[in-house]
């Protein structure tokens, strides 16, 4: 029965469904500054009326998100989870808006209470549950899970400090400071202090003849449940994400307390809280810290607990599982839910090992993201056996069996086991967790046609000789439209929907319909209108600029951006150093010739790794470049170079819709795939790239000409990094262009002579990017762009045009639905 208790009527007319009208929305923001924010009308500022209009939208939002979970729960199809320890979702009250189709009446419901929507959706804090483009990739998967209805929850942690915030130092270094993003409250979570499972670590292991065991005795900790609902577009479906808080399991040590020992009576109780205070602020680097481990098993232990309780809530026999639930591993971050999962059927559901191992195979599915060396997760064997003692004994006997499969199938190949194995010899032994959910997996992708081949190739070859090719696929990535088109650059939705003649509804969730403005690419006012949207968002940019730095940039110039994380992979320096060559080589004409030169404001932004001192260095070479040369009156008209502090996803979504050209330019075949690259395009900038990651994919769909390519290709990288290593050539005799710049870094030009020598020495001696090798033919690229740009302003114009109109590969929806096809086997469940 729906109304358990007294009378039906009365429980109807309480209910209500979601606010469209400006009266009702009015009135419940009115109702939320009295009652939830206990405030008053009179001294009521931006932010009060932000919260006061987040919870009128969560309202929305729960209304949806409890009709929803009811339909799944009554329908028992099989659903997904996306197991993330990462979800940079950025603020949320626009897309709630957005997608829930209400903007328009919020925006005159917040007006006639006197103030700005805007203003309001500027108030927000971003939720920065992420590093970059791995836990990006996650929140726009679910967001295009809710849009095109698929069953997905997400699951993460509830860190309640999130990415730090960037300063940037007098001396122009980078300075980290907390996020502590939870200190005003979260609108947009819903705790759900009921829904809690206790975790366990350390203690003893007993393992019996059957595999199975018992693990019983160390330390419990508590998960807590907050979810987020995450709303579809233009759908009444909405999804979840799960995150888990971990909180002491008994308040604290009440025999300490009572003794007096009040430190000894909180250490505990503070050491459970410590398990999800933080996010690790590495992205592509492993950092083998205890702490790390355990936020890894509690969350993993926790979802699968969930996952399992609500399998049973269906009655199913266990050997269904696989039929009712999917599981996606967003790298290998949640590797361990592969012995966890073996743990709970074995020793908990009494469940025999060959078919609990056929269950796992089913259940799981492996994302790998990376190839970087730097970036393979392996846990040395004596803290893991510390920490989980049964999973080690269940990750043993997953391993003894494997290797016999192996040794059966390629008699006598030691070297192939010693590769293979789970364990990677040594003092101390290792376990190889991509080893690991390679096994467990039904399927593993990489992210990017080029990335897939390349897992294929090199770091999984083993495996895919093994177990053949058809386990080893590709998903290229996918970014969602709604957040960064529709949201970030409103003027260019309004004009493709203006100009294909189709609702934004409709094409915003199939992006292949935008190639209907290739029908305008040679009509004038058209082109007109394209190039005033991307005037009217590089003076957005501009007052931005001058409202945080102070420095004014002219919005008639080009403008250049690479925007991602510091890496030397990633390679900011080649691109600062293209920027140095740039300056001399205007320094050195004439005021005459300098007349003709293309005026470019370049723009970087990323955060570097607390830890990751060569990126920390780029960042302060970068502010001190930007420094001499913005103050240097000979070049101040043609050329700017700013280092934007804070990168975030509030600051992409104000930077992706006014690039002219965006620079990803890593190494090739180090970058899996890039995600900005996408999001640069679809808005109507051109990209400078290497033949790398999903730069390939792009160009095939936007046409090579479109895209300025440059550098040496992937397969030849090893081969160049072979001949720095035994026949090295000097930088002088490579490129005696760049042999010069940097020895005016070195020579002082820029400040502090010595301090940038590391770095300068990383190219200089073993070059493990390839910068010397790439840098010439980078500055024939940029003199391409040059070009065109100056002397072809509407060929420029029509390229653009063409970029945005042939991205629709490129959506997060088309992704997610290949996921739910090929690799979950689920399907859409609408509400009625
Ligand atoms: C990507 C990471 C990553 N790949 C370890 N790997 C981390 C690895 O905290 N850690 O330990 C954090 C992040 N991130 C990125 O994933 C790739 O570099 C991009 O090329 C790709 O676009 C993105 C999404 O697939």
């Amino acid at each position: 029965a729906v109304w358990p208790l007294g009378d039906e009527a009365v429980w109807k007319s309480g209910l209500r469904g979601v606010h469209t009208e400006v009266p009702s929305i009015a009135k419940s923001i009115v109702n939320h500054v009295q009652t939830t924010l206990a405030r008053q009308a009179y001294n009521l500022d931006n932010a009060g009326a932000y919260g006061a209009v987040a919870h009128t939208v969560r309202d929305d939002l729960i209304i949806n998100w409890n009709d929803t979970q009811m339909h799944y729960t009554r329908k028992a199809p099989k659903r997904a989870y996306y197991l993330s320890l990462e979800f940079l979702m950025g603020r949320t009250l626009d897309n709630a808006l957005l997608n829930l189709g209400t903007k328009d009446a919020y925006k005159e419901s917040v007006a006639k209470l006197g103030f700005n929507v805007e203003d309001l959706i500027d108030s927000e804090r971003d939720a920065a549950l992420g590093n970059g483009g791995l836990g990006r990739l996650a929140a726009c998967y679910l967001d295009s899970s809710a849009s095109q209805e698929i069953p997905l929850w997400g699951y993460g942690l509830r860190y309640e400090y999130g990415m730090f915030q960037q300063l940037i130092a007098t001396d122009g270094s980078q300075l980290e400071a907390p996020d502590p993003w939870l200190t005003h409250a979260n609108p947009w979570e819903i705790p759900r202090l009921d829904v809690t499972y206790d975790v366990r670590f350390y203690g003893h292991a007993e393992r019996f003849d059957d595999k199975n065991g018992i693990w019983s005795g160390g330390q419990e900790v508590v998960a807590v449940a907050y979810d987020v609902p995450i709303p579809g577009y233009a759908t009444k479906n909405t999804n979840n994400i799960r995150l888990w808080k971990s909180a002491p399991k008994r308040g604290f040590d009440l025999n300490s307390f009572n003794a007096g020992d009040y430190e000894r009576a909180v250490e505990s109780s503070n050491s459970a809280e410590a398990l999800t205070k933080v996010l690790y602020p590495n992205d592509n680097h492993m950092v083998g810290k205890e702490l790390r481990l355990k936020q890894q098993y509690f969350w993993t232990a926790a979802s699968l607990a969930d996952i399992m309780r609500r399998f049973k809530n269906t009655d199913k026999p266990i050997k269904e599982f696989p039929d009712l639930v999917a599981i996606q591993l967003n790298d290998t971050h949640p590797t361990l839910a592969i012995p966890e999962l073996m743990r709970i059927l074995v020793d908990e559901e009494e469940v025999p090992w060959k078919d609990a191992w056929e269950i796992v195979t089913k259940t799981f599915g492996f994302t790998n993201h990376t190839v970087l060396p730097e970036a393979l997760e392996r846990w040395p064997v004596p803290l893991f056996q510390h920490l989980l003692p049964r999973h080690l004994q269940i990750i043993y006997d997953i391993d003894f069996e494997f290797l016999q499969a192996v040794e059966k199938k390629f008699p006598g190949d030691r070297e192939k086991l010693a590769r293979m194995s789970l364990i990677q010899e040594g003092m101390p032994q290792y376990i190889r967790m991509a080893n690991l959910a390679v096994l467990g997996s039904k399927k593993v992708n990489g992210v990017a046609e080029l990335h897939s081949q390349l897992v294929r190739t090199t770091i999984l070859k083993d495996f895919v000789e093994f177990y053949g090719s058809s386990k080893f696929g590709n998903v290229t990535n996918g970014v969602t439209p709604r957040r960064w088109l529709d949201q970030c650059n409103p003027d260019l939705s309004n004009l493709i929907t203006e100009t294909i003649g189709v609702p934004k509804t409709t094409w915003l969730k199939d992006l292949y319909l935008i190639k209907g403005i290739l029908d305008k690419v040679d009509d004038e006012t058209f082109q007109k209108k394209f190039a005033a949207v991307k005037r009217k968002n590089k003076e957005r940019l501009a007052a931005y600029i001058h409202s945080t730095l102070g420095v004014t940039v002219d919005a008639s110039a080009m403008f250049d951006i690479q925007v991602k994380r510091i890496h030397e992979y990633k390679r900011q320096t080649l691109n600062l150093l293209g920027v140095i060559h740039r300056y001399l080589s205007i320094k050195a004409l004439t005021p005459e010739e300098r007349k003709k030169v293309n005026k470019r404001v370049v723009i970087f932004a990323g955060k570097a790794a607390p830890g990751y001192y060569i990126a920390k260095l780029t960042i302060r070479l970068i502010v001190n470049v930007a420094r001499v040369i913005n103050a240097d009156p000979d070049t101040a008209e043609y050329l700017t170079l700013l280092f934007l502090p804070d990168y975030s996803v509030s600051l992409a979504e104000l930077l992706v819709p006014a690039s002219d050209i965006s620079q990803h330019i890593s190494t090739a075949g180090t970058e899996a795939s890039g995600t900005s690259n996408m999001k640069f395009t679809l808005n109507g900038g051109l990209l400078v790239g290497t033949v790398d990651g999903a730069n390939i994919e792009i160009a095939e769909e936007v046409g090579e000409e479109n895209v300025f390519f440059f550098g040496h290709l992937a397969a030849t990288v090893e081969d160049i990094r072979y001949q720095h290593a035994y026949h090295p050539v000097p930088v002088e005799q490579k490129s005696p262009a760049l042999a010069r710049i940097l020895n005016e870094v070195s020579s002082g030009r820029f400040g502090d002579a010595h301090v940038y020598e590391p770095l300068l020495n990383t190219i200089r001696q073993s070059d493990y990017y390839l910068l010397t090798d790439d840098f010439d033919s980078y500055l024939e690229a940029q003199k391409m762009v040059d070009d065109i740009y100056s002397k072809d302003p509407i060929g420029w114009i029509k390229r653009s045009i063409t970029s945005v109109a042939c991205m629709g590969k490129f959506s997060s929806d088309r992704a997610i639905m290949e996921y739910a096809e090929e690799y979950w086997n689920i399907e859409r469940v609408k509400l009625e």
